[in-house]
């Protein structure tokens, strides 16, 4: 068969075709209003999910808050590589490729119709930007073949010259012709080429602008105006925060608040849409809109929020003023049965989250947040609406873009990350963190304060230690808390003599246990083990 400058052609004519197929795509995803059916986010999502927990660890642990990107990115180097193969096995049989561009479409279909809440219609982008491609790829097939010279037979083919690699194949590409010396129609190729990516171009564009502007229920959250609570937070004690260098403040900011959720876009709810419906095992259905839970009687109150995942030492912790409806009341007002143990929330995305009845109604502040740190919530924190419970790691209570709460069984159902392996119940473990000084710092000999913040939400820190080289505890001085629901900084001070220091500290609750040495990894049910810091001091 003879190829060499044809084959590039044709790699490069499967490179356009699913350029054109993506355009295409995110153009029909922008047209149904589901954002979430666009290939590239549906495969990643269905990526998201089937990636085993310890690759998951590893990316959030290197990439970070860039794990979602660099996802994307790999989704996109595969669907290149496989699409230079496919261009390329098209030239010699159309068959093959156009075989390889309706997998590529079927796979992305198939994870668009599987990604929770999704419908038939989902599988409209990848199937249309499928055949887009397709006919793409025919059409840049076309002067591919027009100039295999007549009566050249397939079948004959001469040597392959020694050292003919890849280079030859460019020339052969640049002067448009093949190894047997049959021209192609190099100037249709490329002029259809151009018209190709035009259409693919502007149809990507057009989608992604389009999907920016739905995104932007930015608009519905600042037209908001939340009313002042029934139930302001209680002031806070002179000192709760120390305001040392390099000690996390007491109240995190809302732009360096931790995220963790399973969402590649953030679910886009405005406040006029949002509904929330309790239903299930009780007396009384209940359906509320968004006007009418800010109507109903508000309170704010100041909660530490942990994640299930955050190491020792790790940042997947962040303490906010919340102003919210007490869940209990709407509960009790719907009438739930009294073996409905568990509330299974579902957020607009699908994810759902089982929370014990009893500790939402145990008399603690459980709330159906609508602001955070005097802001309606952020887009990335739940807007419209989200739970926060005091005392559960957030994976059990802190369901963002809330929509629904059923009133179920443990026995019954279980929720997301209970399935995959979660502990069920999920109760915060005492735990502190050294944020001073930092992990290898050098440190000036003399007086050093050592600082950072304990928690043990919804049952209070009541002491924190500090041991310096394996030697005795000694008592770190603590910040005053409004309550128990909020994390609480402390501070040691440590006359730091020159050397290598090893800083250890670990903190109690008032059950007078500290908490365990034992070194326990995020799953199934929180880390444990005492945080430490090398020094070095000079
Ligand atoms: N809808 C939805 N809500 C969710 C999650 C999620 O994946 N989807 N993750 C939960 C987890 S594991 C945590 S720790 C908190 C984090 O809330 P934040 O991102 O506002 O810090 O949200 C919880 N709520
Ligand atoms: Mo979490």
């Amino acid at each position: 068969m003879p190829l060499r400058g044809r084959r590039v052609a044709g790699a490069l004519a499967g490179l356009i075709a699913a350029g054109v197929a993506l355009g295409v795509a995110e153009l029909v995803a922008a047209l149904i209003g589901a954002v979430r059916a666009s290939p590239v986010v549906a495969v990643g999502g269905s990526v998201i999910d089937a990636t085993p927990r310890w690759l998951k660890e590893w990316a959030i642990r290197s990439f970070g808050t860039n794990d979602k990107a660099v996802l994307i990115g790999s989704v996109l180097a595969v669907l290149v590589m496989l699409a230079l193969l496919t261009g390329m096995s098209a030239v010699r049989n159309r068959r093959v490729g156009l075989a390889g561009v309706a997998a590529l479409g079927v796979v992305g279909a198939l994870a668009a119709v599987t990604r929770p809440g999704s419908s038939l219609v989902h599988v409209a982008p990848s199937l249309v930007g499928g055949a887009a491609g397709a006919a793409a790829l025919l059409l840049l097939l076309r002067p591919l073949r027009a100039g295999v010279k007549p009566g050249a037979s397939p079948a004959v083919t001469e040597p392959h010259p020694a050292g003919s690699a890849m280079t030859d194949r460019v020339a052969g590409y640049l002067a448009g012709t093949d190894r047997n010396g049959a021209s192609y129609d190099r100037r249709a190729f490329l002029l259809t080429g151009l018209g190709a990516v035009a259409v693919g171009t502007v149809a990507g564009a057009a989608g992604r602008s389009a999907i920016r502007k739905r995104l932007e229920v930015g608009a519905s959250r600042s037209a908001i105006a939340l009313p002042a609570p029934a139930s302001a937070a209680a002031p806070l004690p002179p000192g709760t925060d120390l305001r040392l260098p390099g000690l996390s403040s007491f109240r995190t900011a809302n732009r360096d608040f931790y995220r963790i959720d399973t969402a590649l876009l953030v679910p886009q709810l405005s406040a006029k849409d949002w509904r929330l419906r309790v239903h299930g095992m009780v007396d009384r259905e209940i359906e509320l809109d968004y006007e009418t839970l800010l109507s109903r009687g508000l309170v704010e109150r100041d909660i530490t929020l942990t994640c299930v995942s955050n190491e020792v030492g790790g940042s997947l912790v962040g303490s906010a003023r919340w102003l919210g409806a007490p869940l209990a009341d709407l509960l009790r007002e719907a009438g739930v049965h009294p073996d409905a143990d568990q509330i299974l929330s579902r957020s607009e995305d699908g994810m759902t989250i089982g929370t014990p009845t009893a500790v939402v109604m145990d008399g603690r502040d459980a709330l159906l947040a609508v602001g955070m740190n005097g802001e309606p919530l952020p887009v990335r924190h739940g807007f419209p609406v989200r739970m926060v419970v005091p005392g559960l790691y957030g994976y059990v209570s802190a369901t963002k873009w809330l929509v629904e709460l059923e009133l179920t069984r443990f026995a019954d159902t279980a929720a997301y990350w209970v399935e995959r392996g979660w502990a069920e119940r999920g109760p915060i473990k005492t735990m502190t963190r050294i944020d001073t000084p930092g992990a290898f710092e050098q440190l000036r000999a003399g007086r050093v304060a050592v600082a950072g913040v304990a928690w043990a939400q919804h049952r209070g820190i009541d002491n924190v230690e500090v041991r310096v080289d394996g030697g005795p505890w000694e008592e770190a001085r603590l910040a005053p808390v409004p309550s128990t629901d909020t994390w609480r900084q402390w501070v040691f001070a440590w006359d730091a003599t020159p050397g290598e220091h090893v800083l250890e500290a670990r903190a109690t609750d008032p059950s007078g246990m500290p908490q365990t040495e034992e070194e326990a990894e995020p799953f199934p049910s929180g880390a444990t083990g005492w945080p430490e810091k090398q020094v070095l001091v000079v």
